[in-house]
This record gives C-alpha cells, sequence and structure tokens, in this order.
C-alpha cells in the first residue's frame, strides 16, 4: 500500500519483508561495529549508528560529513549488501524515482528511551536524490514538518518493514523520532533499526 503523506513523501506499508535485510545488518555489525558517534558540540548521540557502502556518514569534534572509512578501524566500510540496494531501487522505483543508486546506507540503532531530534539532511552533495528509509524491529513515532523549521509537524507510525521515500520537497523537510518506548519484537529484541539510504556523492 502506497501512502502519500505530503508533497514528495511516500509509506510503502511492509514493503521490506526480507530476512536478508537483518542478516545484512548483522554481518555489516561485526566489520563495523554499531558505536555512539560525538557531536561537533561534544554531545553523544543517543543513537547509534553504522554504515555500509562506499560513503558513510560521521560525525566527530569536526563536524557532520561523509567519509569512505570507518573511523574505529581506519577500514573502507563494508560493501552494502545486494539485498539493501535492490530495495532501495525498488522502493525509489515505486514511489517515482527510477534508477536510484544509492552510496551511502547509514544503520540507526534505536533502543527503548532514544530519540532523534528534529533535523534536515543536508550533508549530502545530491539533493536531487530521495533518500530511501526502512524501518525494522520495534514501531516508533516519526515526525515530519516542512522545509521551516516552524512549519507544523505531523506524527506517523512507522512499523517492521515500512519504507519511507522522501524526495522533492520532502528531501529538506525537518523531521525526527519521538522517544522509542519500550517493548520487544521477535526479530530484533528491544531494538528499532533503521536503514537510511542516500546518495551522498
Ligand atoms: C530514522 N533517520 O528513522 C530516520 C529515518 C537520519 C534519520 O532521520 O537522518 O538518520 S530517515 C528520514 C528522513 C530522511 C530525509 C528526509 C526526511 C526524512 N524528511 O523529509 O522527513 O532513523
Ligand atoms: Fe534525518
Amino acid at each position: 500500500r502506497k501512502e502519500m503523506i505530503g508533497p514528495g513523501a511516500v509509506i510503502l506499508r511492509g514493503f521490506a519483508q526480507d530476512p536478508e535485510l537483518l542478516q545484512g545488518v548483522a554481518r555489516v555489525a561485526e566489520v563495523a561495529a554499531f558505536r555512539h558517534f560525538q557531536t561537533p558540540g561534544g554531545r553523544q548521540i543517543g543513537v547509534q549508528m553504522t554504515n555500509c557502502g562506499a560513503l558513510g556518514w560521521i560525525s566527530d569534534r569536526r563536524g557532520y560529513r561523509y567519509d569512505a572509512q570507518d573511523p574505529l578501524t581506519g577500514q573502507p566500510w563494508p560493501a552494502m549488501p545486494d539485498a539493501f540496494a535492490a530495495l532501495a531501487r525498488d522502493a525509489a522505483s515505486q514511489a517515482g524515482y527510477v534508477g536510484f543508486s544509492p552510496d551511502a546506507c547509514l544503520i540507526n540503532r534505536y533502543v527503548p528511551g532514544v530519540k532523534m531530534g528534529l533535523h534536515q539532511d543536508r550533508d549530502e552533495a545530491r539533493m536531487e536524490a530521495p533518500i530511501v528509509s526502512v524501518s525494522l524491529g520495534l514501531p516508533a513515532m516519526f515526525q515530519f514538518g516542512g522545509t521551516d523549521r516552524k512549519d507544523p509537524v505531523r506524527r506517523y507510525a512507522l512499523d517492521h518493514g515500512d519504507v519511507v521515500v522522501w524526495g522533492g520537497p520532502a528531501r529538506l523537510a525537518w523531521h525526527g523520532v519521538l522517544t522509542l518506548k519500550d517493548g520487544a519484537h521477535p526479530d530484533t529484541g528491544r531494538a528499532r533499526i533503521n536503514l537510511t539510504f542516500r546518495r551522498a556523492a
């Protein structure tokens, strides 16, 4: 089912069913462990993160940016599993973006009590490409506003398997994730995993 939630933003409910997705997350995390990045202001980000693909999103005292190497190991990020790239391409195509070829996949891990404050994604060089976001495990409340910080926000429940495609006018919308409620999911335990596919370079 395709649910239009605003100009350029589409939810594909239950689109991500492939068990290879969580297997891929586990394989990536063996090489590039989940970790808490520091913000430029010196605080710790509550969401645990890792990456796969040619470029990974990182944050430290020097700022937010994309880098080809994992700062923990000095090694390149693990390759994007085929099932990840295929899902991102298919979801983008369903939403009208044919030929999406992500070079970056940020993997976010939320445990109960963790949130992601309202922000815009603006560290990517290619704003014409959409972002594809895959929710796995525990449900979350997603907040989605406009391109102005003060625009009103709407809330959407995102469940295991839901995929959201953000492009066009939604690409620079303010968004965030409310504090994750406690619970357990058969496939992820007490956690929500979000895969965020982007064209960074
Ligand atoms: C999450 N992650 O659920 C979200 C999903 C992030 C992040 O926000 O930056 O890692 S990606 C949601 C997103 C991306 C780009 C645009 C918009 C939403 N939007 O226009 O609302 O962990
Ligand atoms: Fe974001």
